[in-house]
């Protein structure tokens, strides 16, 4: 089908990154959007031409009731009331994935999950430009969507988070992968968990390969399906397992990797891996090319990375770990006699940390909690517990207790907003600490 924009009346929401990609997307097509920003001071201010209108501080009901189509950014909620007004009314409201998908001329792998997108896409773009693909990353992982239309492609990734897959309409991905469903974004959606697992769900709608963690089952979504690969557990296509100390990545009992011989580095990125060969079977790749590549991968910054040993202390920084899942994968790979000294804080976006309990009662482990909901989550631990109002602060108490063997673990299971531009400057943060104060 093809859409024609330049006649229609079109509102953007939100001036970040995905706003800005859609002013120039309708730039390009002939189109003049305008656009809103609920702060005073959006942070991409300056990053809008001259000659399109804005308004700031509030969402004007006048432009978005006169519009004919609303492209709504990933952080603007779908159930603003007057979100739910304007949709009631009949004004088309979209995201920015679906512009882009009903554009894209390339085929398209889909990634979402809880943990792992920005691991898996990696992967699998690399892979893919080992076999000399012109391949593009786009979506949650920081570059927008529509950023990728400007480039000739042979295939395009997407990362979507579930708020990415809140308004879509169009996408038909070759392949598309959820590689697990955790709590998460609990603050976003008012039917809560249900919401958010039938959000990343919809991400099979229409896809040629599904990719389905067997682990949990109910993630089963055959309906629209033409072919289902599974991976996870023992009976799946794709499997992890043990012989004698040693981890096998298998396909169908055959063993494909041994992960002994490769760089990788944590279980979450054995399970990272599996399905990044999975994806690369399933497109038909040559299978010796993408082991070369996931051989020699170990992890993205910020993603469980020894930063800094001194003194047999390890430093190890799990900034990106933003929800209680990524904290407990962290956690369950560290096995020292010594304590784990752990990070715990920032915003927990509702989470509750009560499921961290009884797990943290079996490690030797002390726990420093800080930023906005540091003194909520430290009382749940108690006697483990310890509250400290910042990250420099923490770090500075710890550094004087620590002993040879321990480990440091910065794996906040939080977002950084609330003291930190993002997670990478709360890493970067933590790595400079670790430094100095060793
Ligand atoms: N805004 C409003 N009203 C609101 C919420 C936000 O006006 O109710 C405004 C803000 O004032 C701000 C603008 O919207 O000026 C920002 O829009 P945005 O939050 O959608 O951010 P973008 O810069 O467009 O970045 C988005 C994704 N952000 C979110 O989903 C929150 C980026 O993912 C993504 O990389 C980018 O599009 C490109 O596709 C970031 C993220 O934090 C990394 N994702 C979450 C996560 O990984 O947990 C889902
Ligand atoms: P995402 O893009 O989904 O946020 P990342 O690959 O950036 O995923 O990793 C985010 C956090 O989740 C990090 O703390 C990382 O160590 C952890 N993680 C990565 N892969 C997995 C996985 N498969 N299961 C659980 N946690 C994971």
């Amino acid at each position: 089908m093809s859409y024609k924009y330049s006649k229609k009346k079109i509102l953007i929401l939100g001036i970040g990154l995905t706003g800005i990609s859609c002013i120039n997307f309708f730039l390009k097509r002939g189109a003049m959007p305008k656009i809103i920003d609920e702060s005073n001071k959006p942070y991409y201010l300056d990053k809008i031409p001259k000659n399109i209108q804005y308004k700031l501080g509030s969402l004007e009901k006048k432009w978005i009731l006169e519009s004919d189509l609303i492209i709504i950014s990933p952080g603007v909620s779908s159930f603003k009331p007057i979100l739910i007004e304007a949709r009631m009314l009949g004004i088309e409201i979209i995201s920015d994935i679906e512009l882009f998908s009903r554009e894209a001329k390339s085929p398209i792998i889909s990634i979402t999950g809880t943990n792992g997108k920005s691991t898996v896409s990696t992967m699998v773009k690399k892979i893919s430009e080992n076999l000399g693909y012109k391949v593009y990353l786009g979506g949650n992982i920081g570059f927008p969507a529509l950023d990728m239309l400007e480039k000739k492609s042979d295939l395009y990734i997407l990362e979507l988070s579930s708020f990415q897959l809140e308004n879509i309409f169009s996408l038909q991905s070759k392949i598309a992968a959820v590689l697990n469903i955790k709590e998460d974004h609990l603050d976003r959606y008012p039917g809560g968990f249900k919401q958010y697992k039938k959000t990343k769900l919809s991400i099979y709608k229409n896809s040629e390969i599904c990719l389905v963690n067997a682990k949990e089952k109910n993630y089963f979504f055959k309906k629209s399906c033409k072919k289902c690969i599974t991976f996870g557990t023992n009976d799946s296509d794709y499997y992890i397992d043990n012989i004698q100390d040693k981890v096998f990545l298998y396909c169908k009992e055959t063993k494909i990797l041994d992960i002994s011989k490769t760089s990788l580095y944590g279980y979450q990125n054995y399970e990272n891996a599996l399905v990044s060969l999975a994806i690369s079977d399933a497109m038909c790749f040559p299978r010796d090319k993408a082991i070369d590549v996931l051989s020699n991968f170990s992890s993205l910054p910020h993603r469980f990375q020894i930063v800094h040993k001194r003194n047999n202390i390890s430093w190890i920084n799990d900034s990106k770990s933003t929800n209680i899942d990524s904290t407990k994968a962290a956690l369950k790979n560290i096995n020292t006699k010594g304590t784990i000294w752990l990070l715990l804080g920032g915003d927990k976006k509702s989470a509750d940390f009560n499921i961290l309990k009884n797990y943290l009662e079996k490690l030797k482990i002390k726990v420093y909690c800080f930023g906005k909901d540091g003194m909520n989550i430290a009382k749940i631990f108690q006697k483990k517990s310890i509250y400290v109002q910042n990250l420099k602060d923490a770090m500075t108490l710890i550094s004087k207790e620590v002993r040879s063997g321990d480990i440091v673990l910065l794996s906040p299971g939080c977002s950084s907003k609330d003291q930190f531009k993002n997670f990478e400057e709360r890493g970067n943060l933590f790595i400079t600490l670790s430094k100095e104060l060793s």
